[in-house]
């Protein structure tokens, strides 16, 4: 019986050079502005680069397979003015859920309770029936929130202010209900 040897080509096995590894990121920034602007091709190609990992990271989260396999899109934002760029997520004890907005979208959005500032930022909730509504405006600064958690007993809702270059401007706000008498 004779064995072939089969030879791996070369470099094959060894790590990614330098040059290469910023080629992919390079590359990767290139698809992710695409898929954004609605490009279904680089979708696909972030879809199949990632989706193994991202898999394998729920998978550890839900503790099941068959649960990993679902996801649940609860709500999609139209348009920046009911929802921006969200980055923190909170559920209430009621189930609702709470978003602290981190405005990307450089547009220079203004708000009525909020004046002299840009680009404000808010807590959005979306109660049980699904509909978003403003839970807060940043009336201080244009920083974002972050954090938000409630506290063990579901009485107390805290959330950070990241502040802006002033000297104490960053803050941790502590919000009481009455939850009952609200959407969350
Ligand atoms: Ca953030
Ligand atoms: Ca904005
Ligand atoms: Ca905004």
């Amino acid at each position: 019986m004779a064995a072939a040897a089969i030879r791996p080509e070369a470099g094959l096995n060894s790590p990614p050079s330098r040059d290469d590894q910023v080629a992919h990121a390079d590359s990767e920034r290139a698809d992710v502005a695409l898929a954004a602007a609605g490009d279904q091709q680089a979708f696909e190609r972030l879809y199949r680069q990632h989706t193994a990992r991202i898999h394998s990271l729920v998978r550890r989260m839900v503790g099941a397979d068959g649960d990993a396999d679902e996801l649940v899109l609860v709500f999609q934002s139209p348009v920046g003015s009911v929802l921006d760029s969200p980055d923190n997520i909170t559920v209430t004890p009621n189930g609702a859920i709470l978003f602290c907005e981190d405005d990307a979208s450089g547009d220079n959005d203004t708000h009525p309770l909020a004046p002299g500032i840009t680009d404000v930022n808010r807590l959005i909730g979306i109660g049980l029936a699904g509909e978003p509504f403003e839970f807060a405006v940043n009336r201080l600064n244009d920083s974002e929130f972050a954090g938000a958690t409630f506290s063990p007993d579901g009485e107390i809702l805290f959330v950070n202010l990241f502040g802006d270059s002033a000297p104490n401007s960053g803050m941790t706000c502590a919000i009481w209900g009455p939850w009952e008498k609200g959407p969350l």
